[in-house]
């Protein structure tokens, strides 16, 4: 069964001004989706970044992969691999095969009317559970209205916004997004969510942003309160100077993030837990690869994400479903985004948990009224980056991004 077609749309959805070790959230985060298309009109759906390197990359590769066989994904990612050529680096060419394969899986799941984990050895666990990720956030962006989750600058709105997302959602573990505050006040916002919500598991990732001295600091004082450590400082070097003397794992998805990075990591225990990402990962099938890497060296195995849509929150869901060691609460920004999904019935997680979509494929469709919106919002929008730093610089001009900030 041949592809006749690869439609890629770039597209722009509304995003609260969520805060991180870089900036701030813009009102629009971007998002391309792919609709591989095959003989006899099958469609299959893909998601990845919105980025405008990405959009010109997958237009680079379409017609060397237009007429190729959409069960040969091997043949294709060497395909995409040669198109874009030595400048292009591995990294840079899993993000645009990423996109490629999910579409190819979720095609073929279709063509043999099965779900998209059954294409990966079948599911392991009936429902994949995510974990709550917490933000601090302005009230709203500036010179808009306030949105519906209000403002979490401090532990009382930092527990106000788990106490809703665990309301709306269910969800039994949550992951603050640190590095914004100077770490007292993060701990307490740690110390605050233990004390509120007792035996929950709690994660922290500030992004780097603390020295190695600040993340040996927060690790005393965060022992017997965090699950996971996550990505406390910049550098697999550093990262192990800090898991000699955390008392709890350190997790990543900043210095294991190809299988380029795992030697070094396992060499110096500098890691123990590996956040996977299917879109920078190079798919789902080498997702589940790496599973089998984690599993070789002893690492455990968690899931990152970044702002999503409903056809990347689907692939999660298989691939994890899929995986015998992700075993931890995976990461979503979805219930951030969700009122924009692109698909025809947006996800609700149950108990914090998804049921792994029955297919076939990935199990969604594509709401075509949606799409055509957010496509018209990211036109209209002018925008083709994402610019945490130089938003957050309208309204703190002398904001500095450099790491580690404590
Ligand atoms: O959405 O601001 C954000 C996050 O900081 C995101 O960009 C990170 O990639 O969620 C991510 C993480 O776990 O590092
Ligand atoms: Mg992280």
């Amino acid at each position: 069964m041949k592809i006749s077609d690869l439609i890629i749309t770039p597209l722009a959805f509304a995003d609260p001004p969520l805060l991180n070790s870089t900036g701030v959230h813009e009102p629009l985060a971007l998002r391309t989706v792919v609709q591989l298309v095959v003989d006899g009109g099958l469609v299959g759906l893909g998601e990845g970044s919105g980025e405008r390197e990405v959009l010109d990359r997958l237009e680079l590769v379409r017609a060397a992969i237009i007429g190729q066989s959409v069960f040969d994904t091997s043949a294709i990612e060497l395909i995409v691999a040669a198109v874009l050529g030595p400048d292009v680096t591995p990294l840079q060419k899993r993000a645009v095969f990423s996109i490629i394969e999910v579409a190819c899986l979720d095609a073929q799941g279709k063509l043999l009317g099965v779900p998209v984990v059954d294409l990966l050895g079948g599911a392991v666990r009936s429902e994949v559970p995510y974990s709550g990720y917490l933000f601090y956030k302005w009230a709203g962006h500036p010179d808009a209205v306030a949105d519906g989750w209000g403002e979490a600058l401090d532990p009382a709105g930092i527990i106000d916004q788990a106490r809703r997302m665990i309301d709306l959602h269910g969800f039994r573990s949550l992951k603050l997004k640190g590095g914004v505050f100077p770490p007292d006040e993060e701990i307490a916002a740690m110390r605050a969510l233990a004390g509120a919500f007792p035996g929950m598991p709690l994660r922290i990732d500030p992004n780097g942003a603390w020295s190695v001295e600040t993340s040996k600091y927060v690790a005393r004082e965060l022992a017997g309160v965090l699950e996971y450590l996550e990505d406390p400082t910049l550098t697999t070097a550093a990262m192990a100077e800090v898991a000699a003397v955390a008392s709890m794992p350190l997790a990543t998805n900043m210095c294991v993030i190809s299988p380029e990075t795992v030697p070094e990591a396992v060499r110096l225990n500098a890691v123990q837990i590996v956040l996977s990402d299917h879109h920078y990962w190079g798919g789902l099938r080498h997702t589940r690869e790496l599973g089998a890497i984690c599993d070789t060296f002893g690492l455990g195995m968690s899931m990152h994400s970044n702002s999503h849509l409903g056809i990347s929150l689907a692939a999660m869901t298989h691939v994890a479903a899929a995986t015998p060691n992700l075993a931890y609460a995976c990461d979503t920004h979805y219930p951030w985004n969700s009122l924009d999904d692109v698909v025809t019935t947006p996800f609700e997680f149950v108990d914090g948990a998804l049921a792994v979509p029955a297919g076939p494929g990935l199990g969604v469709g594509l709401n075509e009224a949606k799409l055509a919106e957010l496509s018209r919002r990211y036109v209209e929008s002018g925008r083709t980056t994402r610019a945490d730093t130089a938003y957050m610089r309208l309204v703190d001009p002398a904001y500095d991004p450099t790491l580690p900030r404590f």
